[in-house]
């Protein structure tokens, strides 16, 4: 970072981030009620954990670089999504559809967008259900709003984007062919698991169910 211009729009990106904190705030909110909701009153609770994020700064700025954007404030309100993040990790794929419906339902902000990469994932192999959210910040912060991604996936999910996202990030963009492959099959590995996983989870619910 080195001319004036630049250094000005860095301080304006830091001052911005407090209305995501703001918007993440009220998020994190309504899933922790979801989560106290699950824990008092359903038998199991299908949220395993959940992660929040900021992007800092600095991250905003290559993300901004590698759009071909200008490194200003204003864009990255304009065209950035995941600034602020949450990430929902559950036990199974099913349970993510249900998790969707109910934030769908929430009053306390609007979808605005959705992306099912568990239906359609992406030919890295990478699974996760993808949204959207705009939240209201209220009269103090002059009636605005700001934008949260929502990153839905199963625990076995997850542990496969991390990789993936480490050795990415580590050939910046370009991963060796060999790599790329062996993720590949990884994910269709780690989907069959999933999948077999949950069968087990359905039969031993339905032996339960008889014995009762
Ligand atoms: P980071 O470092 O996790 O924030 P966008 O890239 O957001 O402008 P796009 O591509 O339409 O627009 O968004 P998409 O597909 O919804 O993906 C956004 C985020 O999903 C990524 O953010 C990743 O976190 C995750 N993601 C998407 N595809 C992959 C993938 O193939 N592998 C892994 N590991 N994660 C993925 P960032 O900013 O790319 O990364």
């Amino acid at each position: 970072m080195n001319t004036r211009f630049e250094v000005e729009e860095f301080e304006k990106l830091k001052q911005n981030l407090v209305k995501y904190e703001c918007a993440l705030a009220v998020i994190m909110t309504e899933f922790s009620n979801l989560n106290a909701y699950y824990n008092a009153y359903e038998p199991v609770n299908p949220i395993e954990h959940i992660k929040k994020r900021i992007k800092s700064p600095e991250s905003i700025a290559g993300k901004l670089k590698k759009k071909g954007l200008p490194v200003t404030a204003e864009a990255a309100e304009q065209y950035l999504s995941d600034i602020a993040g949450v990430r929902i990790i559950c036990a199974y794929a099913k349970n993510i559809y249900e998790i969707v419906d109910i934030i769908k339902s929430q009053e306390g902000f609007k979808v605005i967008s959705e992306k099912d990469y568990l239906e359609h994932p992406k030919p890295s192999g990478y699974r996760s259900y993808h949204m959207i959210l705009e939240v209201y910040l209220g009269p103090l912060f002059n009636n605005e709003t700001r934008r949260v991604e929502i990153q839905l996936r199963t625990s076995a999910m997850d542990f496969w984007a991390t990789l993936e996202h480490k050795v990415r990030y580590k050939y910046g963009g370009e991963m060796p062919d060999h790599l790329s492959n062996e993720l590949q099959v990884c994910a269709e590995q780690i989907h069959a698991l999933d999948n077999r996983m949950y069968l087990i989870h359905e039969l031993v619910d339905m032996i339960n169910e008889e014995e009762i």
